[in-house]
């Protein structure tokens, strides 16, 4: 297959503007009728042909304007049809009504693309490419159509008919035991938007009244006996509601808004207009069911599908490359969301570990592509880190550039220019050019070009002459298809930290190449390859503290001493910087240490660095913060930082022992943190609550590190008596560390409290996958054989497969390559069944080229063996050349 290019989009031949679907569900056979309003796009080129997109389609009948085309003796001068493509050769040169019946077998549909089951329920996925299962259609995101639906089924196995829009009809079919409901969505919006669902489902309703007064109906629809567990959701969701108002000035706009929990979902959620379909992890919660971190999840999952009503429904894509439009804008609404309903440092702390876990490893590798990408042989393989996340990112770092208020206004000028529109990058980036009268040519470079900028910044301090010298310059690695990079604009938020008495004041007076507004601001720009900055009238070596609140999405290297370390851990005003110094010593030592454990040695240790800790402990700051500063850089973080010849024996080695070098220094003070933070109250889900539990558990975490056998006890009883669920993985995953009866018993006890509840399942599936030990793989192995696994299931495959892969680096990673072997056997089998779920967890290979030789062949070879299979998906087969390229 040739790629699809950015440089040859055009313009649509014909537009939908009406589509009337009628879809009479069953179980093998749903048939589905569409109408459609066609006319000639004056756009696009006079006299062309109408090409459908279809997939894997039968169509029954298709007339245009009211004449039946002959299916069996089909003219193949009026017209060609084949499962994935509809041509009609010479369409009337004026608006035309084209009726197209298809029949199709949701039941088989595997792929969970387009109408599919999800237990008993009927439910749709359109994004991308999945409306083009269900009929013949122009299925692009620039044309936009008004749908109505009307949806039959048997009363009895589908009381529940939902689809996009405001519900204008309803009741039963006489003399027959079906009923219908029709539903009208009054807003253009493309095909991938469109969803349907039909089911007998539990509710919970609720209420919201719009600041201008509009009272809106919402439901959320799960499996019966969960209404329960919707709760939290249902309030995440007002609050989304009443904070895109105020925070963006956006109004919810129809009657109506439905969330549907499915159990099979490929993704995390979907917004389709006015019905979010949503996989059931991001939904369903409870205090013994769900850890904060899930609660948190939801409530961001929840956000950003509300969000997109206006970024990506309201004004939506012109075509798939601009994905980030959406994504990247409306991942940075809700981690703002989620940064104003939580504790905004350790939100940012928490977004920028992510993106350092996920987003880096795509950058610095063979799947490195721009945030908007100019190719695409399967578009959905670009739902990625990058696109999201860095996506987000330079949105955040746009906003730094141009300030709070030309920011604002920009947002304002786009929802105001683009209303009801198909969008592209530049139409976004000129609101902001115009509203900060500034030429973001430059800025577009984070869109068009893949790779993680390196920043390095030398400095120096001259005794005699008062100065402070920095020097910055930045560069950026090739990537696949990009050789030469063009210097970016970087923007650097930094102070300098006087010990013991703060920030020093930045005057313009002061120094040398910087500007009175970069000084006041607290923020430089990096324009060019390199920069320097001389600070005068500097009484005494100041300690720099640099990209404060992670400015922007690059690599830092500064060599900054351990002792400047540990003055910002200790004394920086930016929270995030003081976590930042500790994560970057943290990783000094360990770097050190994996070359020492290589050459036979045994680790460092360090107890300044275990004396910072303790003072963060000591210091009673905030206990979400102080939990994110004592968690060390994980096994990945320490992979990606020494960035080639990997050994992930040596890193988990070297890793170990620092945490129980760590975990005796600070014995006392994580004990007594421990007992500190007993729980003491009714639980809240709240950030304040979940700080406390996590500052608890890492403490724990750490203290089991120094000394097993006493903190194999103290996990015991919090396992034993642990009344949430965050409580409870928490012990049970240090007891899972633990080879021996105990842990067996556990594992056994937390199985049977919790069987049948698939989605707690599925953390005992993970946690045992991501045990660091030989026999591993043969769990995981013994575990797809027990009776709660199952292959088709996407989250029971993440839980177990995903979470061998992603996140035990020694087993994936075992030197016979039995991890590479197993897990891209996995991908070919699962890869029959659904692509999407079986590309992505090929992904896994992502750093291959960075491992130690023998681990490199290893793998190599693996993803020779799966680009050799000749039946691959275009998903699979992508991911497995791209990775090889
Ligand atoms: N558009 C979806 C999202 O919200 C993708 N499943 O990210
Ligand atoms: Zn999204």
């Amino acid at each position: 297959a040739e790629p699809v290019r950015l440089k040859d989009y055009r313009a649509p031949d014909y537009l939908i503007d009406k589509v009337d679907l009628d879809v009479k569900l069953h179980a093998t056979a749903t048939k589905v009728v569409s109408r459609l309003a066609v006319r000639p796009n004056p756009k696009g080129r006079p006299g062309a042909s109408l090409v459908l997109d279809g997939d894997g389609l039968v169509a029954k009948r298709i007339a245009l304007d009211g004449r039946e085309l002959d299916l069996q003796r089909l003219d193949p001068a009026t017209a060609l049809l084949t499962p994935d493509q509809l041509t009609i050769i010479a369409p009337p040169d004026r608006p035309f009504t084209l009726e197209i019946e298809t029949e199709i077998d949701p039941s088989a549909n595997t792929r969970l693309m387009g109408l599919y089951r999800s237990g008993s329920a009927y439910c749709t996925q359109c994004e991308a490419e999945g409306f083009r299962r269900i009929t013949y259609f122009l299925d692009r995101p620039d044309v936009l159509s008004v749908y109505t639906v009307r949806l039959e089924a048997e009363l009895a196995e589908a009381p529940l008919l939902l689809s996009n829009g405001n519900k204008i009809a309803e009741g039963k079919i006489e003399g027959t035991s079906r009923h219908f409901a029709l539903w009208s969505d009054p807003f253009p919006k493309p095909s991938y938007l469109f969803a349907l669902v039909g089911g007998d489902l539990g509710s919970i309703h609720d209420e919201f009244t719009t600041r201008s007064g509009r009272k809106v109906a919402l439901g959320i629809h799960v499996e019966h006996g969960k209404e329960a567990f919707a709760a939290y959701a249902m309030d995440a969701l007002k609050r989304s509601m009443a904070w895109d108002e105020t925070a963006f000035g956006r109004e919810y706009d129809l009657d109506i808004f439905n969330i549907v929990a499915v159990s099979d979902f490929n993704m995390g959620a979907m917004e389709n207009k006015g019905l979010n379909i949503f996989n059931d992890k991001y939904v369903l919660a409870s205090p013994s069911t769900a850890t904060d971190t899930d609660y948190a999840h939801i409530e961001a999952v929840i956000a950003h599908e509300y969000f997109h009503n206006w970024t990506g429904n309201r004004i939506t894509c012109r075509d798939w490359f601009q994905l980030c439009l959406k994504e990247g804008l409306t991942v940075f609404r809700d981690h703002e969301f989620s940064s104003d309903m939580r504790s905004r440092p350790v939100h940012r702390i928490a977004d920028v570990r992510a993106l350092r876990a996920q987003q880096f490893p795509e950058d610095a590798g063979p799947l490195a592509h721009n945030v908007r990408p100019d190719a695409y042989l399967e578009i959905n393989n670009f739902y990625t880190a990058t696109i999201y996340e860095k996506g987000a990112e330079i949105i955040r770092l746009l906003k730094v550039l141009i300030g709070d208020e030309a920011f604002r206004k920009g947002m304002d000028l786009y929802f105001d220019r683009y209303d009801g529109t198909a969008a592209t990058i530049e139409d976004f980036i000129s609101c902001f050019a115009e509203t900060a009268q500034r030429d973001l040519t430059q800025f577009s470079l984070w869109y068009n070009q893949a790779g993680t900028p390196l920043v390095e910044v030398a400095a120096a301090y001259d005794a005699a002459a008062r100065t402070f010298t920095l020097d910055f310059s930045q560069s950026c690695k090739p990537t696949p298809g990009q050789d030469v990079k063009e210097p970016f604009v970087i923007p650097i938020a930094l102070g300098l930290v006087a010990e013991g008495h703060g920030d020093l004041k930045l005057a313009a007076s002061d120094s040398d190449g910087a500007s009175v507004a970069e000084l006041s601001r607290g923020v430089i720009e990096l324009t060019t390859a390199q920069r320097r900055i001389v600070f005068t009238n500097v009484a005494s070596r100041p300690v720099p503290s640099l990209l404060r609140g992670f400015s922007a999405p690059v690599r830092l290297n500064y060599a900054a001493s351990e002792s400047d370390l540990l003055t910002l851990i200790s004394h920086d005003s930016d929270s995030f910087n003081r976590w930042q110094a500790a994560q970057t010593y943290a990783s000094r030592l360990l770097l050190r240490s994996v070359e020492l454990v290589r050459a036979g040695g045994v680790s460092i240790r360090d107890e300044s660095f275990s004396g910072a800790l303790r003072r963060v402990l000591e210091d009673n700051a905030d206990p979400a913060f102080a939990a994110q500063v004592i968690t060390l850089p994980s096994e990945a973080d320490i992979a990606r930082e020494i960035g080639q010849d990997v050994d992930p024996d040596a890193i988990h080695v070297a890793r170990e022992a620092l945490r129980k070098a760590i975990g005796r220094d600070l014995r006392e003070i994580l004990l007594a943190t421990y007992a500190r933070l007993a729980e003491n109250a009714p639980y809240s889900p709240d950030a304040a609550a979940a700080g406390r539990r996590a500052l608890r558990n890492a403490a724990l975490d750490l203290f089991v590190a120094g000394d097993p056998v006493e903190g194999a006890s103290l996990a015991a009883r919090q396992f034993e008596s642990a009344d949430t669920m965050t409580n409870e993985i928490a012990a049970l995953g240090v007891l899972a560390h633990t080879p021996g009866r105990e842990r067996d018993a556990a594992l056994e006890a937390f199985y049977r409290a919790h069987e049948g509840d698939a989605l707690v399942i599925d953390k005992w599936f993970a946690l045992q996958a991501m045990i660091p030990e030989a026999d591993a793989l043969n769990r995981v192995r013994r575990l797809m054989a027990h009776r709660a696994f199952s292959i088709a299931n996407p989250n029971r495959v993440r839980a177990l497969i995903g979470a061998f892969a992603a996140g035990n680096q020694t087993q994936f990673n075992a030197l016979d390559g039995s991890g590479y072997d197993f897990i891209t056997g996995i991908v070919v089998d699962l890869d029959r069944k659904n692509p999407q779920v079986a590309a992505r967890l090929l992904s896994a290979f992502k750093s291959w080229r960075t491992l130690e030789a023998k681990r490199r062949g290893l793998a190599e070879a693996a993803l020779r063996r799966v680009a050799g299979v000749g039946t691959l998906s275009p998903d699979v087969k992508d991911i497995a050349e791209r990775s090889l390229a």
